[in-house]
């Protein structure tokens, strides 16, 4: 019975951790190249390709919705951290502030420092989707990518920019940068597409 009563949540855990996984202690920060300083008043988002061109800012990402959100978190060199806590602001909420061409089927991210990461439509506009700005209640560190950071969590974490700048839609796929570099298009952890099928 006590065995029965104690295996059940570690099971439960081992469910959601992806296989080839571990769970890491902390939140460890993986970032390629260096970390800009943005200060939120100056941050801005600008939406461009087939969309209407419009640019969000601070303000603008305030006046929005606001939702608390707990997800996991899988980074493709292993580590995963379960149950991290961030608030921000759905993209489905989002796209309510934006004009997309309805012959947009991908996204592009772009971020302060030139980082990009690509994503189909259906994979960008997800309820479990946000651009977060806080991170256990403080705001979001600049490491983990403060002022604010797209988190997508249904696939492996370098498919959320951090310090976003950036969403350029677009009528066929492009590559972003892992994707260029012998990352999988797409990178669901549950199916390990870790590397380049393409
Ligand atoms: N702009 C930018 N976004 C990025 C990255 C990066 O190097 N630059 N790294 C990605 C990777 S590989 C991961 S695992 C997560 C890491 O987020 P963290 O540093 O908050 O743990 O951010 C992703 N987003
Ligand atoms: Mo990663």
């Amino acid at each position: 019975m006590l065995g029965k009563f104690f295996h059940k949540p570690s099971d439960e855990l081992r469910d959601r951790v992806p296989p080839g996984q571990h769970l890491a202690t902390g939140f460890p920060v993986l970032t390629y190249g260096d970390t800009p300083s943005v200060a939120a008043e100056n941050w801005q988002l600008k939406v461009w390709g087939l969309a209407q061109e419009k640019v969000i800012t601070w303000q603008d990402l305030m006046a929005m919705p606001q939702s608390e959100f707990t997800a996991d978190f899988h980074c493709v060199t292993t580590w995963s951290k379960l149950d991290v806590q961030w608030c921000g602001v759905k993209v489905t909420d989002f796209m309510q502030a934006i004009e997309v061409d309805p012959k947009a089927v991908h996204v592009m991210q772009h971020a302060y420092g030139g980082y990009t990461t690509n994503l189909a439509l259906e994979d960008f506009v997800r309820e479990e989707n946000f651009l977060a700005h806080t991170l256990y209640g403080e705001p979001l560190p600049a490491p983990h990518g403060g002022p604010v950071r797209l988190v997508v969590p249904h696939l492996y974490a370098w498919k959320g920019a951090k310090w976003i700048n950036g969403l350029e839609f677009l009528d066929r796929q492009e590559l972003g940068f892992w994707e260029r570099n012998g990352y999988h298009h797409r990178g669901e952890p549950f199916a390990e597409e870790r590397y380049s099928d393409l």
